[in-house]
């Protein structure tokens, strides 16, 4: 397997986890966003939306991290990704949307450029636009996790789940821009989990082979 991936880009963290979490070796093509190397025409060929992170697997080409972490829990059961019943994995997937649909897009690179280029924002007014969809949309997060029977020391029980593969990646963004969090302690105290384990501890940015400082 090939991964197109960038070693800040928290949809590819995202695959990351997951391929680590079922030990699945795979190659890591570095697609340097801040560089724009997405909308050059040889990615662009690969990947029509311009956008990692992007699996190559037997000649198949698989866009969207949580379509791409579906197929890797298909093709590779164990440990798995979603838990047996259905209202539990509409628990978990609806926990992974929540971050991915609601907050992820929103603070996208060519968002926040667009805010800043075309609409003309300062810095500070970029910068309190991501702020503002992280901390408002984690808050809904922990209120879904606080309390809740099914919360374990991941978000869901006592193993890593899709949700833990999409919560983890935001909460390193939202350190790299200064999010409050103190407004969300059980999404830290998963975060805090899930970081001591391996996987987790592998797929970071800062193990990432085009890390920078
Ligand atoms: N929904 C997509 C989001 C992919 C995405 O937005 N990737 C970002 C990096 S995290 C990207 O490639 N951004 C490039 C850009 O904004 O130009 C997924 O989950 O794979």
């Amino acid at each position: 397997m090939k991964l197109y991936n960038y070693f800040r880009s928290s949809a590819s963290f995202r695959v990351r986890i997951a391929l680590q979490l079922k030990s699945l070796p795979y190659d890591y093509l570095p697609v340097h966003l801040a560089k724009g190397e997405q909308l050059q025409p040889n990615y662009a060929a690969l990947s029509p939306e311009r956008l990692v992170p992007l699996l190559e697997d037997q000649g198949r080409r698989l866009n969207q991290s949580l379509a791409i972490i579906e197929y890797l829990d298909e093709i590779q059961p164990e440990p798995p990704l979603l838990p047996g019943s259905p209202a539990e994995r509409a628990r978990v997937r609806a926990l992974a949307l929540d971050i991915a649909c609601e907050i992820h897009p929103l603070n996208n690179l060519r968002v926040l450029k667009y805010l800043t280029r075309e609409l003309g924002q300062t810095e500070d007014t970029k910068n309190a636009w991501y702020r503002h969809w992280v901390e408002s949309g984690l808050e809904a997060v922990e209120q879904q996790l606080a309390g809740h029977p099914a919360t374990g020391p991941y978000c869901h029980g006592d193993m890593p789940s899709l949700a833990d593969c999409v919560l983890v990646p935001q909460i390193f963004n939202a350190r790299r821009f200064d999010c409050r969090l103190d407004h969300v302690p059980t999404v830290m105290k998963v975060f805090e989990h899930c970081m001591q384990h391996p996987a987790f501890i592998a797929a970071q940015p800062s193990n990432c082979p085009d890390a920078e400082q």
